[in-house]
């Protein structure tokens, strides 16, 4: 596969963030907090120097790279490492895509996965535990975030469908809601007590255990990178990016549609499906065409961002509903 490179490695900032713009009545009350939660940063500097002297030595790198599965192929170039690797969302760090330097204070061992809610057995397990028995794989995804920016990235990773049948869900499980950690102290963003943290998304056990449904420990043959969402992030392909939530410490099985992050905070833009869709524009800004990372190229935006012919049997049955935002 020949990469191409990035005429720069400077991209343009997006001008605005929109997702933080829009603030219902329960998160601006939760607001009053955010004083006094603003002087959490005692001790930052010494977290973060202690975070990079483990960035080498990650307990799981002897597993990489993983092998490449050539079921998934892209249309596009892979985006360059470094660029993909500088422009990230991760609230939790900051409303702004140079997190990079921030995330880098995330603690990521020890790093304990609980699965619970509809289950046969409640458990605990450490991320290492985890993939060490998961069936690992690389694949060539491409990423479309609701912004109107995408990437074509090699995630290191294994189906989700393996972390489901591992979790064993009981049949009165109709949905899996995941969550990020929550941690003040190093997670800047996270004193910002106006956003209903901990990050949450959810899934239909139908979506979580379709093939292109990937929980990612890598990226470019490594480690994930803690701007990456390390040690454990979703991809889902043919959603919005949001929907892939990063260094995630639950998944609770669940009869009831979770409620998520980015919903809970302005639902009628962020909604549970956000599937990929040029024809249906966010409320303030058009879908049909996307921003290529580390390009001055706009191209056309696909439905389902290029996986209908996998994906849209999934939703053949669904009526009334929004899927598309
Ligand atoms: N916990 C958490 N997960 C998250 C986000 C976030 O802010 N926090 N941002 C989402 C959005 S909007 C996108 S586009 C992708 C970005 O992934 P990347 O930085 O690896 O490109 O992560 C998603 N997962
Ligand atoms: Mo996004």
């Amino acid at each position: 596969m020949l990469i191409r490179r990035p005429k720069s490695w400077e991209m343009p900032e997006r001008r605005a963030t929109p997702e933080s713009l829009f603030l219902n009545r329960r998160a601006l009350i939760k607001g009053a907090g955010a004083i006094a939660a603003a002087s959490l940063v005692a001790g930052c500097d010494e977290m973060v120097t202690s975070a990079r002297a483990q960035a080498g030595d990650d307990p799981s790198s002897g597993l990489y790279p993983f092998a490449r599965n050539d079921r998934y192929q892209l249309d596009r170039s892979l985006t360059d490492e470094e660029v993909a690797s500088t422009y990230n969302n991760f609230y939790e760090f900051g409303s702004h895509k140079r997190i990079y330097e921030a995330a880098q204070a995330l603690p990521i061992r020890p790093w304990d996965i609980v699965i619970d809610g509809e289950v046969e057995r409640v458990r605990t397990i450490s991320f290492d535990d985890l993939i060490a028995q998961m069936p690992r794989e690389e694949r060539l995804y491409r990423h479309r975030c609701v912004e109107a920016w995408s990437m074509a990235v090699p995630w290191s990773g294994f189906p989700m469908r393996a972390l489901v049948e591992f979790a064993r869900p009981l049949g009165s499980a109709g949905y899996v809601r995941m969550e990020t950690f929550h941690n003040p102290e190093i997670a800047p963003g996270q004193r910002q007590s106006w956003y209903p943290w901990p990050y949450v998304e959810g899934l239909t056990i139908a979506e979580a255990t379709h093939d292109l449904a990937f929980l990612v420990t890598g990226v470019y043959g490594k480690p994930l990178k803690r701007q990456f969402g390390a040690p454990l992030r979703l991809a889902l392909p043919w959603k919005y990016g949001f929907k892939s939530i990063k260094s995630i410490v639950r998944f609770t099985f669940t009869r009831e549609r979770p409620v998520s992050f980015w919903t809970e905070i302005q639902g009628s833009e962020y909604g549970f499906w956000a599937n990929v869709n040029p024809e249906v524009p966010h409320p303030r800004w058009s879908q049909a065409t996307e921003e290529v990372l580390g390009t001055d190229e706009r191209v056309p935006t696909l439905i389902y961002n290029g996986y209908g012919a996998e994906v849209a049997s999934l939703y053949a049955n669904i009526v009334g509903e929004e899927l598309f935002r």
